[in-house]
């Protein structure tokens, strides 16, 4: 019986517990059961850094990884469950940006450029960008 929940991830990092069942017979003796807690997808990917403003010449070609910073975490063990993704997403303020940047490389935090920009008929894009998890949470 589980009385108390155990987390894998940090802070806890509870990775074993020991118990200790005593039988009692005519002799007493001892036995050990090592119980091993295996990593749940508990834990949904941070970004570090964020937000992120990079700067970056009309002149740059295309394909051109233009930011390689992006960078998240997450807080479950070293598996599928810590593995992130990201992708670039429609952003409702800025809805020409996702045709314009893309993040070919999903597992990689590099922002590429899909359309040759021109400083004088824009000077500013916001990109929404999302970091999630390989595999659906519990
Ligand atoms: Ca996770
Ligand atoms: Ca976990
Ligand atoms: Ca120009």
């Amino acid at each position: 019986m589980l009385v108390q929940t155990v987390d894998a991830d940090p802070p806890n990092a509870v990775k074993s517990i020991s118990l200790t069942v005593q039988c009692q017979t005519l002799i007493n003796f001892n036995y050990d059961i090592l119980i091993k807690v295996n990593d749940a997808n508990d834990n949904t990917p941070f970004f570090i850094g964020a937000p992120y403003t990079v700067s970056v010449s009309e002149a740059t070609a295309i394909n051109e990884v233009i930011f390689a910073g992006i960078e998240a975490d997450d807080n479950d063990g070293d598996n599928r469950n810590g593995q992130i993704s990201f992708e670039i997403v429609p952003n409702q303020n800025d809805p020409m940006s996702n045709s314009y940047f893309d993040m070919p490389n999903t597992g990689k935090g590099e922002v590429t450029l899909l359309q040759s920009l021109d400083f004088e008929t824009r000077q500013q894009w916001t990109v929404s960008i999302v970091a999630k998890g390989l595999i659906e949470m519990l």
